[in-house]
Protein backbone atom coordinates (compact mmCIF):
# COMPACT_ATOMS: atom_id res chain seq x y z
CA UNK A 1 0.00 0.00 0.00
CA UNK A 2 1.46 3.20 -0.55
CA UNK A 3 0.20 6.41 1.45
CA UNK A 4 -0.31 8.38 -1.61
CA UNK A 5 -4.45 8.13 -1.09
CA UNK A 6 -4.15 8.47 2.65
CA UNK A 7 -7.13 6.85 4.17
CA UNK A 8 -9.05 6.97 0.98
CA UNK A 9 -12.04 3.88 1.34
CA UNK A 10 -12.65 1.52 -1.34
CA UNK A 11 -15.51 3.35 -3.09
CA UNK A 12 -18.64 1.11 -2.90
CA UNK A 13 -22.27 1.87 -4.00
CA UNK A 14 -24.77 3.21 -1.62
CA UNK A 15 -27.70 4.53 -3.71
CA UNK A 16 -28.91 7.84 -5.18
CA UNK A 17 -29.42 9.56 -1.65
CA UNK A 18 -26.27 8.56 -0.27
CA UNK A 19 -24.65 12.02 0.93
CA UNK A 20 -20.93 10.51 1.16
CA UNK A 21 -19.11 11.67 -1.81
CA UNK A 22 -16.61 8.73 -2.07
CA UNK A 23 -19.73 6.52 -2.99
CA UNK A 24 -21.03 5.34 -6.46
CA UNK A 25 -25.10 6.95 -6.44
CA UNK A 26 -25.75 5.60 -9.72
CA UNK A 27 -22.70 2.83 -10.75
CA UNK A 28 -23.93 -0.38 -9.20
CA UNK A 29 -21.71 -3.16 -10.85
CA UNK A 30 -23.82 -6.56 -10.15
CA UNK A 31 -27.05 -4.60 -11.16
CA UNK A 32 -28.40 -6.10 -14.22
CA UNK A 33 -29.25 -4.03 -17.48
CA UNK A 34 -31.05 -6.06 -20.11
CA UNK A 35 -28.98 -8.85 -21.23
CA UNK A 36 -25.76 -7.79 -18.85
CA UNK A 37 -24.80 -6.42 -15.28
CA UNK A 38 -23.70 -2.85 -15.41
CA UNK A 39 -20.01 -4.23 -14.94
CA UNK A 40 -20.04 -5.91 -18.27
CA UNK A 41 -22.11 -3.21 -20.08
CA UNK A 42 -19.47 -0.55 -19.38
CA UNK A 43 -16.12 -2.27 -19.36
CA UNK A 44 -14.50 0.85 -17.13
CA UNK A 45 -11.15 1.74 -17.55
CA UNK A 46 -8.27 4.28 -16.37
CA UNK A 47 -6.43 6.46 -18.90
CA UNK A 48 -2.48 5.83 -17.19
CA UNK A 49 -1.45 9.15 -18.75
CA UNK A 50 -4.08 11.85 -17.63
CA UNK A 51 -3.92 10.46 -14.18
CA UNK A 52 -0.31 9.57 -13.81
CA UNK A 53 2.31 11.07 -16.35
CA UNK A 54 0.45 14.27 -17.19
CA UNK A 55 2.17 17.14 -15.06
CA UNK A 56 -0.66 19.28 -15.10
CA UNK A 57 1.14 21.72 -17.77
CA UNK A 58 -0.50 23.73 -20.76
CA UNK A 59 0.68 26.53 -23.44
CA UNK A 60 1.46 29.12 -20.69
CA UNK A 61 2.67 27.46 -17.77
CA UNK A 62 4.47 24.05 -16.72
CA UNK A 63 3.60 21.65 -13.86
CA UNK A 64 1.54 21.93 -11.22
CA UNK A 65 1.05 18.55 -10.01
CA UNK A 66 3.56 17.75 -7.10
CA UNK A 67 3.54 14.02 -7.64
CA UNK A 68 6.62 11.63 -5.76
CA UNK A 69 6.76 9.26 -8.82
CA UNK A 70 7.41 12.47 -11.03
CA UNK A 71 11.27 11.74 -12.81
CA UNK A 72 13.11 9.17 -15.16
CA UNK A 73 14.05 6.56 -13.07
CA UNK A 74 13.00 3.02 -12.64
CA UNK A 75 12.08 3.38 -9.32
CA UNK A 76 9.77 6.36 -10.49
CA UNK A 77 8.24 3.87 -12.91
CA UNK A 78 7.30 1.22 -10.46
CA UNK A 79 6.53 4.11 -7.65
CA UNK A 80 4.18 5.44 -10.25
CA UNK A 81 2.00 1.91 -10.99
CA UNK A 82 2.19 1.07 -7.09
CA UNK A 83 0.04 4.55 -6.81
CA UNK A 84 -1.64 3.69 -9.99
CA UNK A 85 -2.76 0.16 -9.14
CA UNK A 86 -3.47 1.47 -5.48
CA UNK A 87 -6.47 4.02 -7.28
CA UNK A 88 -7.69 1.07 -9.18
CA UNK A 89 -8.44 -0.79 -6.03
CA UNK A 90 -10.18 2.22 -4.52
CA UNK A 91 -12.35 2.39 -7.41
CA UNK A 92 -12.60 -1.33 -8.15
CA UNK A 93 -11.26 -0.41 -11.45
CA UNK A 94 -11.77 -3.40 -13.91
CA UNK A 95 -9.89 -1.92 -16.68
CA UNK A 96 -6.76 0.85 -17.52
CA UNK A 97 -4.90 1.53 -20.53
CA UNK A 98 -1.36 2.62 -21.36
CA UNK A 99 1.12 3.83 -23.67
CA UNK A 100 4.38 2.57 -23.47
CA UNK A 101 6.00 6.55 -22.43
CA UNK A 102 3.72 6.09 -19.66
CA UNK A 103 4.78 3.51 -17.67
CA UNK A 104 8.51 3.32 -18.50
CA UNK A 105 11.39 6.12 -18.60
CA UNK A 106 12.68 6.64 -22.22
CA UNK A 107 15.97 5.02 -22.82
CA UNK A 108 19.32 6.31 -24.96
CA UNK A 109 18.78 3.51 -27.26
CA UNK A 110 15.53 1.20 -28.91
CA UNK A 111 17.28 -1.56 -27.10
CA UNK A 112 17.02 0.04 -23.81
CA UNK A 113 13.19 0.90 -24.22
CA UNK A 114 12.73 -2.37 -25.08
CA UNK A 115 14.39 -3.71 -22.11
CA UNK A 116 12.73 -1.37 -19.87
CA UNK A 117 9.43 -2.21 -21.43
CA UNK A 118 9.84 -5.94 -20.66
CA UNK A 119 10.50 -5.03 -16.92
CA UNK A 120 8.03 -2.94 -16.45
CA UNK A 121 5.50 -5.48 -18.31
CA UNK A 122 6.54 -7.99 -15.49
CA UNK A 123 6.00 -5.11 -12.75
CA UNK A 124 2.41 -4.06 -14.07
CA UNK A 125 1.75 -7.87 -13.99
CA UNK A 126 1.99 -9.15 -11.08
CA UNK A 127 0.03 -5.56 -10.07
CA UNK A 128 -2.46 -6.89 -12.07
CA UNK A 129 -2.43 -10.21 -10.31
CA UNK A 130 -2.48 -8.35 -6.75
CA UNK A 131 -5.37 -6.30 -7.49
CA UNK A 132 -7.75 -7.66 -10.69
CA UNK A 133 -7.34 -4.90 -12.96
CA UNK A 134 -7.15 -6.23 -16.41
CA UNK A 135 -5.67 -4.12 -19.43
CA UNK A 136 -8.24 -3.03 -21.96
CA UNK A 137 -5.47 -1.60 -24.30
CA UNK A 138 -1.81 -0.64 -24.82
CA UNK A 139 -0.54 1.51 -27.27
CA UNK A 140 2.58 3.26 -28.09
CA UNK A 141 3.49 7.10 -27.42
CA UNK A 142 4.84 7.91 -31.29
CA UNK A 143 4.21 11.80 -30.93
CA UNK A 144 5.84 13.15 -27.54
CA UNK A 145 9.49 12.75 -28.18
CA UNK A 146 10.70 14.87 -31.04
CA UNK A 147 12.15 12.41 -32.95
CA UNK A 148 8.36 11.95 -34.01
CA UNK A 149 8.11 15.89 -35.10
CA UNK A 150 7.41 14.81 -38.25
CA UNK A 151 5.17 11.77 -37.85
CA UNK A 152 6.04 7.68 -37.23
CA UNK A 153 4.78 5.94 -39.83
CA UNK A 154 3.97 8.56 -42.27
CA UNK A 155 7.99 10.74 -41.64
CA UNK A 156 9.64 11.57 -45.06
CA UNK A 157 12.68 9.75 -43.10
CA UNK A 158 12.43 6.13 -43.33
CA UNK A 159 14.78 5.67 -39.58
CA UNK A 160 11.31 7.08 -37.87
CA UNK A 161 9.32 4.58 -39.97
CA UNK A 162 11.43 1.98 -38.42
CA UNK A 163 11.52 2.90 -35.00
CA UNK A 164 8.11 3.34 -34.96
CA UNK A 165 7.85 -0.06 -36.47
CA UNK A 166 10.06 -1.42 -33.51
CA UNK A 167 8.68 0.56 -30.63
CA UNK A 168 4.92 -0.86 -31.94
CA UNK A 169 6.44 -4.12 -31.98
CA UNK A 170 7.51 -3.81 -28.22
CA UNK A 171 4.10 -2.67 -27.39
CA UNK A 172 1.94 -5.67 -28.77
CA UNK A 173 4.25 -8.03 -26.84
CA UNK A 174 3.85 -6.41 -23.92
CA UNK A 175 0.02 -6.12 -24.72
CA UNK A 176 0.15 -9.61 -25.22
CA UNK A 177 1.49 -10.70 -22.41
CA UNK A 178 -0.18 -8.84 -19.83
CA UNK A 179 -3.86 -10.14 -21.62
CA UNK A 180 -4.58 -6.93 -23.51
CA UNK A 181 -8.14 -7.40 -24.66
CA UNK A 182 -7.43 -4.32 -27.58
CA UNK A 183 -4.72 -2.64 -29.76
CA UNK A 184 -4.72 0.88 -30.13
CA UNK A 185 -3.35 3.10 -32.69
CA UNK A 186 -3.67 6.79 -32.70
CA UNK A 187 -2.04 8.81 -35.26
CA UNK A 188 -1.19 12.00 -33.31
CA UNK A 189 1.30 12.91 -35.60
CA UNK A 190 0.47 11.46 -38.60
CA UNK A 191 -0.68 14.38 -40.29
CA UNK A 192 0.97 17.51 -41.67
CA UNK A 193 1.73 21.60 -40.67
CA UNK A 194 1.99 22.34 -44.25
CA UNK A 195 1.00 20.78 -47.57
CA UNK A 196 4.42 22.66 -48.99
CA UNK A 197 6.58 20.29 -47.93
CA UNK A 198 4.40 17.17 -47.80
CA UNK A 199 3.26 14.25 -49.95
CA UNK A 200 0.43 13.26 -48.98
CA UNK A 201 0.28 9.92 -51.27
CA UNK A 202 3.47 8.47 -50.77
CA UNK A 203 2.39 9.07 -46.54
CA UNK A 204 -0.71 7.90 -46.45
CA UNK A 205 0.86 4.70 -48.36
CA UNK A 206 3.32 4.27 -45.76
CA UNK A 207 0.72 4.23 -43.17
CA UNK A 208 -1.13 2.07 -45.01
CA UNK A 209 1.71 -0.49 -45.35
CA UNK A 210 2.79 -0.06 -41.47
CA UNK A 211 -0.71 -1.02 -40.42
CA UNK A 212 -0.89 -3.81 -42.75
CA UNK A 213 2.59 -4.87 -40.80
CA UNK A 214 1.34 -4.36 -37.05
CA UNK A 215 -1.98 -6.58 -38.22
CA UNK A 216 0.30 -9.02 -39.25
CA UNK A 217 2.33 -8.90 -36.61
CA UNK A 218 -0.21 -9.48 -34.53
CA UNK A 219 -1.71 -12.10 -35.94
CA UNK A 220 1.97 -14.18 -35.97
CA UNK A 221 2.11 -13.92 -32.08
CA UNK A 222 -1.46 -14.80 -31.24
CA UNK A 223 -2.80 -11.56 -30.26
CA UNK A 224 -6.63 -12.21 -30.62
CA UNK A 225 -7.78 -8.61 -29.40
CA UNK A 226 -8.77 -6.08 -31.34
CA UNK A 227 -6.85 -3.41 -33.19
CA UNK A 228 -8.29 -0.29 -32.78
CA UNK A 229 -8.02 3.07 -34.74
CA UNK A 230 -8.71 5.95 -32.78
CA UNK A 231 -9.73 9.11 -35.30
CA UNK A 232 -9.08 12.39 -34.76
CA UNK A 233 -8.91 15.47 -37.10
CA UNK A 234 -6.06 17.61 -35.60
CA UNK A 235 -3.93 18.28 -32.71
CA UNK A 236 -1.19 18.12 -32.87
CA UNK A 237 -0.72 18.59 -36.26
CA UNK A 238 -2.62 20.80 -38.21
CA UNK A 239 -4.65 17.63 -40.11
CA UNK A 240 -4.56 14.85 -39.48
CA UNK A 241 -5.02 11.55 -41.49
CA UNK A 242 -7.29 9.58 -39.47
CA UNK A 243 -10.07 12.47 -39.67
CA UNK A 244 -13.00 11.15 -38.79
CA UNK A 245 -14.63 7.59 -38.63
CA UNK A 246 -15.71 7.91 -42.52
CA UNK A 247 -12.49 8.40 -43.30
CA UNK A 248 -10.98 5.74 -41.72
CA UNK A 249 -13.37 3.48 -43.15
CA UNK A 250 -11.95 4.93 -46.87
CA UNK A 251 -8.18 4.44 -45.72
CA UNK A 252 -9.20 0.76 -44.47
CA UNK A 253 -10.86 -0.33 -47.49
CA UNK A 254 -7.93 1.11 -49.60
CA UNK A 255 -5.46 -1.15 -47.60
CA UNK A 256 -7.71 -4.17 -47.59
CA UNK A 257 -7.82 -4.02 -43.44
CA UNK A 258 -11.78 -3.48 -43.44
CA UNK A 259 -12.13 -6.74 -41.50
CA UNK A 260 -9.19 -6.65 -39.50
CA UNK A 261 -9.20 -2.96 -37.51
CA UNK A 262 -12.12 -1.73 -35.63
CA UNK A 263 -11.87 2.43 -34.33
CA UNK A 264 -11.56 3.51 -30.89
CA UNK A 265 -14.28 6.70 -30.50
CA UNK A 266 -14.06 9.35 -28.78
CA UNK A 267 -15.46 12.84 -27.50
CA UNK A 268 -13.41 15.15 -28.00
CA UNK A 269 -12.36 14.33 -31.57
CA UNK A 270 -15.92 14.14 -32.60
CA UNK A 271 -16.67 17.70 -31.76
CA UNK A 272 -12.84 18.85 -33.43
CA UNK A 273 -13.90 16.68 -36.64
CA UNK A 274 -17.34 19.03 -36.51
CA UNK A 275 -19.34 16.18 -35.46
CA UNK A 276 -20.96 14.72 -32.48
CA UNK A 277 -19.96 12.02 -30.65
CA UNK A 278 -23.00 9.92 -31.30
CA UNK A 279 -22.83 10.90 -35.08
CA UNK A 280 -19.22 9.15 -34.83
CA UNK A 281 -20.90 5.75 -33.05
CA UNK A 282 -23.74 5.37 -35.27
CA UNK A 283 -21.35 5.76 -38.14
CA UNK A 284 -19.38 3.14 -36.84
CA UNK A 285 -22.32 1.23 -35.84
CA UNK A 286 -23.43 0.84 -39.75
CA UNK A 287 -19.92 0.43 -41.47
CA UNK A 288 -19.24 -2.30 -39.35
CA UNK A 289 -16.50 -0.59 -37.10
CA UNK A 290 -17.33 -0.11 -33.95
CA UNK A 291 -14.56 -1.04 -31.01
CA UNK A 292 -14.48 0.22 -28.17
CA UNK A 293 -14.86 4.67 -26.44
CA UNK A 294 -12.55 6.93 -25.16
CA UNK A 295 -15.14 8.62 -22.89
CA UNK A 296 -14.56 12.41 -21.65
CA UNK A 297 -16.33 16.06 -22.58
CA UNK A 298 -14.99 18.35 -25.00
CA UNK A 299 -15.64 22.25 -24.46
CA UNK A 300 -17.52 23.43 -26.81
CA UNK A 301 -15.99 26.89 -27.35
CA UNK A 302 -11.97 26.52 -26.65
CA UNK A 303 -11.19 24.83 -30.15
CA UNK A 304 -9.09 22.63 -28.80
CA UNK A 305 -8.67 18.95 -27.22
CA UNK A 306 -9.97 19.30 -23.56
CA UNK A 307 -10.39 16.09 -22.34
CA UNK A 308 -12.60 16.71 -19.27
CA UNK A 309 -14.49 14.65 -17.42
CA UNK A 310 -17.63 13.68 -18.52
CA UNK A 311 -20.53 15.28 -17.05
CA UNK A 312 -23.85 15.60 -18.93
CA UNK A 313 -26.35 12.70 -18.40
CA UNK A 314 -28.47 13.65 -21.72
CA UNK A 315 -25.47 13.56 -23.53
CA UNK A 316 -23.47 10.49 -21.95
CA UNK A 317 -27.05 8.86 -22.82
CA UNK A 318 -27.49 9.21 -26.22
CA UNK A 319 -23.58 7.67 -27.05
CA UNK A 320 -24.31 4.74 -25.00
CA UNK A 321 -27.71 4.82 -26.95
CA UNK A 322 -25.93 4.22 -30.10
CA UNK A 323 -23.08 1.72 -28.51
CA UNK A 324 -26.11 -0.38 -27.68
CA UNK A 325 -27.77 -0.52 -31.43
CA UNK A 326 -24.21 -1.14 -32.19
CA UNK A 327 -24.44 -4.45 -30.03
CA UNK A 328 -22.68 -3.11 -27.03
CA UNK A 329 -18.79 -3.87 -26.59
CA UNK A 330 -17.14 -6.98 -27.04
CA UNK A 331 -13.45 -6.39 -26.61
CA UNK A 332 -13.72 -2.57 -25.69
CA UNK A 333 -15.17 -0.54 -23.16
CA UNK A 334 -14.80 3.01 -21.48
CA UNK A 335 -11.82 4.24 -21.18
CA UNK A 336 -11.47 7.68 -19.13
CA UNK A 337 -9.52 9.51 -21.70
CA UNK A 338 -10.14 12.51 -19.01
CA UNK A 339 -7.80 14.90 -16.70
CA UNK A 340 -8.30 16.78 -14.14
CA UNK A 341 -7.72 20.45 -14.44
CA UNK A 342 -4.94 21.87 -13.94
CA UNK A 343 -5.75 23.54 -10.54
CA UNK A 344 -7.18 20.37 -9.53
CA UNK A 345 -4.13 19.95 -7.28
CA UNK A 346 -5.00 17.03 -4.47
CA UNK A 347 -5.13 13.27 -4.19
CA UNK A 348 -8.90 13.10 -3.63
CA UNK A 349 -9.44 14.65 -6.77
CA UNK A 350 -7.97 11.71 -8.94
CA UNK A 351 -10.65 9.55 -7.11
CA UNK A 352 -13.58 11.83 -6.79
CA UNK A 353 -12.83 13.06 -10.95
CA UNK A 354 -13.35 9.55 -11.66
CA UNK A 355 -16.26 8.47 -9.37
CA UNK A 356 -18.22 11.30 -10.53
CA UNK A 357 -17.82 10.32 -13.95
CA UNK A 358 -18.65 6.43 -13.58
CA UNK A 359 -21.78 7.54 -11.74
CA UNK A 360 -22.64 9.74 -14.98
CA UNK A 361 -21.98 7.06 -17.63
CA UNK A 362 -24.13 4.70 -15.49
CA UNK A 363 -27.54 7.07 -15.52
CA UNK A 364 -26.34 7.34 -19.21
CA UNK A 365 -26.27 4.23 -19.53
CA UNK A 366 -29.76 3.33 -17.69
CA UNK A 367 -31.76 6.07 -19.76
CA UNK A 368 -30.16 4.53 -22.96
CA UNK A 369 -31.09 0.93 -21.79
CA UNK A 370 -34.80 1.91 -21.05
CA UNK A 371 -34.93 3.89 -24.17
CA UNK A 372 -34.35 0.75 -26.03
CA UNK A 373 -36.69 -0.98 -23.75
CA UNK A 374 -39.52 1.14 -24.47
CA UNK A 375 -39.04 1.04 -28.27
CA UNK A 376 -40.75 4.33 -28.73
CA UNK A 377 -37.93 5.67 -30.82
CA UNK A 378 -37.22 2.55 -32.94
CA UNK A 379 -40.76 2.38 -33.83
CA UNK A 380 -40.93 5.83 -34.92
CA UNK A 381 -37.55 5.05 -36.94
CA UNK A 382 -38.98 1.68 -38.15
CA UNK A 383 -41.99 3.35 -39.58
CA UNK A 384 -40.55 6.17 -40.91
CA UNK A 385 -38.73 3.82 -43.37
CA UNK A 386 -41.80 1.55 -43.87
CA UNK A 387 -42.60 2.54 -47.39
CA UNK A 388 -39.58 0.84 -48.65
CA UNK A 389 -41.01 -2.76 -47.45
CA UNK A 390 -43.05 -3.57 -50.38
CA UNK A 391 -41.57 -5.78 -52.80
CA UNK A 392 -42.21 -2.98 -55.36
CA UNK A 393 -40.85 -0.48 -53.67
CA UNK A 394 -37.43 -2.65 -52.66
CA UNK A 395 -37.46 -3.41 -56.48
CA UNK A 396 -36.21 0.34 -57.08
CA UNK A 397 -33.23 -0.41 -55.42
CA UNK A 398 -31.88 -2.68 -57.94
CA UNK A 399 -33.50 -1.01 -61.46
CA UNK A 400 -31.88 1.08 -63.73
CA UNK A 401 -32.62 4.89 -63.94
CA UNK A 402 -35.33 4.88 -67.34
CA UNK A 403 -36.86 1.84 -65.33
CA UNK A 404 -37.51 3.45 -62.14
CA UNK A 405 -38.71 6.53 -64.42
CA UNK A 406 -41.43 4.39 -66.55
CA UNK A 407 -42.55 2.96 -63.26
CA UNK A 408 -42.91 6.11 -61.43
CA UNK A 409 -44.43 8.05 -64.37
CA UNK A 410 -46.72 4.76 -64.88
CA UNK A 411 -47.98 4.98 -61.51
CA UNK A 412 -48.48 8.47 -61.21
CA UNK A 413 -46.08 8.57 -58.27
CA UNK A 414 -46.33 12.31 -56.38
CA UNK A 415 -44.77 12.39 -53.04
CA UNK A 416 -46.16 13.82 -50.15
CA UNK A 417 -44.17 15.16 -47.52
CA UNK A 418 -44.15 13.16 -44.26
CA UNK A 419 -42.93 15.40 -40.86
CA UNK A 420 -39.96 13.98 -39.54
CA UNK A 421 -41.46 14.35 -35.82
CA UNK A 422 -38.20 15.54 -34.54
CA UNK A 423 -39.23 17.51 -31.79
CA UNK A 424 -41.82 14.59 -30.43
CA UNK A 425 -38.69 12.22 -30.18
CA UNK A 426 -36.72 14.75 -28.41
CA UNK A 427 -39.31 14.91 -26.03
CA UNK A 428 -38.91 11.16 -25.91
CA UNK A 429 -35.85 11.06 -24.88
CA UNK A 430 -36.45 13.79 -22.29
CA UNK A 431 -38.35 11.36 -20.27
CA UNK A 432 -35.79 8.85 -19.72
CA UNK A 433 -32.70 11.77 -19.09
C1 LIG B 1 -5.05 12.08 -27.83
C2 LIG B 1 -5.65 10.81 -27.39
C3 LIG B 1 -4.69 9.73 -27.01
C4 LIG B 1 -5.12 8.38 -27.44
C5 LIG B 1 -4.07 7.30 -27.22
O1 LIG B 1 -5.97 13.06 -28.16
O2 LIG B 1 -6.84 10.68 -27.31
O3 LIG B 1 -4.52 9.77 -25.64
O4 LIG B 1 -6.27 7.98 -26.80
O5 LIG B 1 -2.86 7.58 -27.81
CO1 LIG C 1 -8.07 9.10 -26.74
Amino acid sequence: MTSFFKDIPEITYEGADTANEFAFRHYNPAETLGDRTMAEHLRFAVAYWHSFAWPGGDSFGGQTFERPWFGETMEHARQKADVAFEMFRILGQPYYCWHDADVRPEGDSLAENRARMEEMTDYLGGKMEEVGTKLLWGTANLFSNRRFMSGAATNPDPDVYAYSAATVKYCLDATLRLGGENYVLWGGREGYETLLNTDIRREREQAGRFLCAVVDYARKIGFNGTILIEPKPQEPTKHQYDFDVCTVYGFLKDFGLEGDVKVNIEHGHAILAGHSFEHELAMAGALGLFGSIDMNRNDYQSGWDTDQFPNSVPEVALAYYEVLKAGGFTTGGTNFDAKLRRQSLEPEDLILSHVGAMDVCARGLKAAVAMLEDGTLEEARTKRYAGWTTKERQALLTQPLDKIAAWAEANSINPSPVSGRQERLEKIVNRFV
